[in-house]
This record gives structure tokens, sequence and C-alpha cells, in this order.
């Protein structure tokens, strides 16, 4: 649907993390819709599969009240699809920082992403080594806390390695402290400025490194993750009566606003039929409509009707689309912009009509979005242009939600 290679690596990124067997590949199989091996076993999934999923956005064109031509993304009946690009790892089991199960392979795969997925599941019907169990019988809550330390693990490891060498080097005056920690951490994609804001919020600034305790170490790791890596916790297999209870205490533990109650099975079932044209769906969709019931197996009936009393019905949507946009625009607080070359007809140098759509962080200048377009627009910027309001911004105007900006640049001319 889309060429990747094209989107480069500009393109947002997601990682499906979590405990072996609990139904990531499921999610990601949902979510991309590409066929993936699924298994009712551990350790299905080795080698990480990647694939192109979309978040959904009422699209500016309607608006606007002009027909669109998208470039980077796309636009189907008024709703834009801005792809990001996902990740389905493999599992985890307690010790796996330690090379336990599949190891630590996973986490390295991780370090592209801008923030995590972390598949849970709900139901209790896999134990802590993954295994089936009876639904209700493993408590979900105990997985996430392994994954936090796992994940915490992992990172301290990272950062510990050489800690003194690492101190000297800063104490000699041969390296700052953020350079010295970036240096370190700069392949988990974490910023310097994520570095700035973890020691500050701890008080850590100034303190030298050969005079950190082990609990500020650890609390820094916390922190940066919580900073450069935010996670949403995805409550799987909702279909499951048991799930309910568990839901609940996760909402209660870690906030309702990090907790997506949702059924990757049902979502994939739902995708599949409404590809063959059994019935209209479109996810996150609060319920489906069966074309033409002669056309379906009484198997399909059966399950399409299960999906809708233990899934629809109850929880509104079966929660996967939620996930996406619920991490880009609550967790990682970004907006989407429309950049046009030409403020009057809206397009680009090709004459499409709001070719792109970009996700950028709320607060981002005028001058910053020029610089993510390309850095020459960055670097010769002058000014821009707020489509919608018919007025110029000056190089610090802060973007708004869905504003549609053409920058004015010296040399290069519009964009
Ligand atoms: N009831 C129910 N079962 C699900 C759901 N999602 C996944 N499953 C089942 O859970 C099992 C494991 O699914 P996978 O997607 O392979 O799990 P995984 O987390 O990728 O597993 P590994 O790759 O082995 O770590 C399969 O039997 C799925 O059918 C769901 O929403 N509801
Ligand atoms: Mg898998």
């Amino acid at each position: 649907m889309y060429n990747v290679k094209k989107i480069g690596d500009n393109m947002p990124e997601v990682a499906l993390i979590g405990k072996t067997n609990v139904g990531k590949s499921t999610l990601f199989s949902a979510l991309t819709m590409l066929p993936v091996k699924i298994e009712s076993r551990p350790f299905t999934t080795i080698k990480p599969n990647v694939g192109i999923a979309y978040i959904k956005v009422k699209c500016v064109c309607q608006e606007l009240g002009v027909k669109d031509n998208p470039r980077n993304s796309l636009c189907i009946n008024g709703v834009r699809y801005i792809p990001v690009k996902i990740i389905d790892l493999a599992g985890l089991v307690p010790g796996a920082h330690e090379g336990r199960g599949l190891g630590n392979k996973f986490l390295d795969e991780m370090r592209n992403a801008d923030a995590l997925i972390h598949v849970v599941d709900a139901s209790g019907s896999t134990d802590s080594e993954g295994r089936p169990c009876p639904p209700g019988t493993h408590d979900p809550l105990a997985d996430v806390k392994m994954i936090e330390e796992e994940v915490m693990a992992w990172v301290l490891g990272v950062l510990k390695r050489d800690w003194s060498k690492l101190a000297r080097s800063v104490e000699h005056g041969k390296i700052k402290v953020i350079d010295a920690l970036s240096s370190r951490l700069s392949g988990l994609k974490i910023l310097p400025k994520h570095i700035s804001q973890a020691l500050d919020d701890l008080g850590l600034t100034n303190k030298k490194l050969d005079h950190w305790s082990d609990e500020d170490v650890k609390l820094f790791v916390k922190r940066l993750m919580e900073i450069s890596k935010p996670f949403i916790i995805a409550a799987n297999k909702s279909d499951v009566p048991e799930s309910l209870e568990n839901i609940r205490r996760l909402k209660e533990v870690y906030g309702a606003e990090n907790v997506v109650p949702c059924s990757a099975e049902a979502e994939l079932a739902l995708r599949r039929a409404a590809e063959k044209g059994l019935i209209e769906y479109s996810p996150g969709d609060s319920s489906f409509k069966i074309i033409d019931e002669s056309k379906l197996s009484p198997q399909q009936l059966k399950a399409l009707k299960t999906i809708k009393e233990r899934v629809l019905d109850i929880w509104g949507s079966t929660g996967v689309q939620e996930l996406l946009n619920k991490i880009y625009f609550n967790k990682l607080n970004m907006i989407p912009v429309y950049p046009v070359a030409n403020p009057n007809d809206l397009t680009d140098g090709e004459g499409r009509v709001l070719p792109d759509v970009f996700l950028v962080p709320r607060g981002t200048t005028a001058r910053e979005l020029a610089y993510m377009i390309h850095t020459e627009l960055g670097e010769s910027f002058i000014y821009a242009i707020d489509v919608k309001r018919k007025i110029r911004l000056g190089e610090n105007s802060i973007l708004n939600e869905n504003d549609v900006i053409s920058i004015v640049a010296a040399k290069k001319g519009r964009k």
C-alpha cells in the first residue's frame, strides 16, 4: 500500500513488547494485516516482524473543502491514515536480560522505537513462563512488573558498563556529563534533551558520576525510560470474561489513561472479514455490518456474534486502533500538521493537494517544522504562512493541531 523506503527513517516507530505467548504477533497482524506466525506456545516469534500500521485522524481536506491527493499518507472518506512502523518482538520470560528464553536480543531491536506497546495477557491464561494455564489463574500485574524489571536491568547493564572509567573522563574534563551519558545511550535513541530532563527532575545535574549511588543510577534509568520510551499497556484478550476484573485492577494500579483493553484476535477476525467483503468494518469502529448473511458459514456467524457480545458491546471497540492513537496523541503529545509548498492551491511542487501530514511534538515552532521538512529549508527560513488563517508566522511561532503551513525560504523557495 505504501513505499516504506520513501518514508525513510523519520517514520514514527512503535515496538510491541511483552511476555511470551500473550498475543503480540496477533496484535501485529491485526495492525498491519501481514500474515505472521501465531501459535499458542512460548517463543513462536524469533526474528522480529516489521510492518506498517496507520494512525487515524480527521483530515483537514473536508474543513477546507478540497479534494486531496496525499503522498506520505492516505485519505479515505475524509480520514487521514498516517503510517507508523510497527515492530513485533520476541517474547520475554523472567531473567531475559541474563539470557533466559530468547535472551535480551529483543532489547536491541527496540532501540529505535519512539514508544512501546506493552502487551499483557489480561485474561491470566498464560503462566509466568508463557505456558497456557486456565483463565484467571495467573496475575497479569506480575507480568507488567516483570517486563519493567527486565527492561530496566538491561538498560542498567548498558549504562553501568565501565562506569568508573566514564566517571574519570568526566572528572578529567575530557567530556561533559550529558555527553558522557548520551554517548552511552545514543544507540537507544535517547537524546541529550531526554538525559538533561531526567538529571534535572532527579536533582542529579551537578552530582559527580562517581558519587552516584546504585539507587541514583536506578532512578535515573527509570525516569529516562519514562521520558524517552513511554509505554502504554495493551490489556489483551479482553474477549475472555476473566479479563474484566484484571483490566479493572490494571487500570487502578497503572492509571486508566495508560491501559487500553483490547482484543487482537477480534480485530484480526474483523479486518479479515472486511477485506473479504463479508462485513463493513473500519478499525476503531464500535460495530460492524454484515453485508450478505448467506455468504457466511454458521461458524463465521457465531464468531461474529461472539465478537459483538464479548468485545464491542462491552468495551466499545476492539481497542486496537485506540492503542496507536493514544500513544501518539496522549503519551507522545504529537499533533498533525500539513506542510504545503503553495499556500494558494495547497499543493506541493508536483501539484498534489495536501500531500503530506507530519506528526510533530506539541510546541514545535514554524522554523523547527522547516528543519523537519529539509535542513536547507530550516537554514534559509524567512517566515511561514498559516494558510487557514492567512497570516504570517515568525520562526518562533508555535504550531497548532491541523495547521496547514507553507514555509517561505531565502534560497529554495517555498515548500
Ligand atoms: N482469546 C484471545 N486469544 C488471543 C488474543 N490474541 C492472541 N491470542 C492467542 O494467544 C496465543 C499467542 O498469540 P501470539 O500472537 O503468537 O503471541 P506472542 O505474544 O506473539 O507470542 P511469542 O511470539 O511466542 O512471544 C495464540 O493462540 C493467539 O490466538 C485475543 O485477543 N484473545
Ligand atoms: Mg509472537
